[in-house]
């Protein structure tokens, strides 16, 4: 019985796992302070300088212990400019933790508008989560 008990819960496991990647497939490594193909890069000066934050994953919440590498603290409402480097989803930046308030889209790698070298006024430094969705949808 203890057995079978074990295979359910890897069994569970292996189900959240497939839910939490419906975002991009990614052979980019994220959280490693080099923004690569397939994922979405924020910077805490504008130009794409100063600190980055990559991330493969959306991300509910940009939490104390969620910082940038290299120059700058917190990522949360710290965000001066943003790179989409994914060429199947648009990336979304949001007001508030658990994607609400309102959204700032980087479109899909490849747009013109996938990036901004700097985030137009109310924008700046108040992201705090991050979603993902399909190009064209
Ligand atoms: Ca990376
Ligand atoms: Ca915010």
């Amino acid at each position: 019985m203890k057995t079978f008990k074990t295979a359910l819960s890897v069994a569970a496991v292996s189900i959240a796992a497939c839910l939490s990647t419906a975002t991009p497939a990614s052979a980019a490594t994220a959280d490693n302070g080099v923004c690569e193909t397939y994922e979405i890069c924020w910077y805490y000066n504008s130009g794409y300088r100063g600190g980055v934050a990559d991330f493969t994953q959306a991300d509910a919440r940009y939490d104390q212990n969620d910082t940038f590498h290299g120059t700058g603290g917190q990522i949360n409402n710290n965000i001066a400019s943003g790179k989409n480097r994914n060429p199947g989803y648009n990336a979304i930046g949001w007001q508030y933790y658990n994607w609400t308030g309102w959204a700032f889209t980087l479109l899909a790698s490849g747009d013109p508008n996938c990036c901004v070298s700097e985030l137009p006024g109310a924008y700046k430094n108040a992201i705090s989560s991050h979603s993902h969705r399909p190009y064209g949808t």
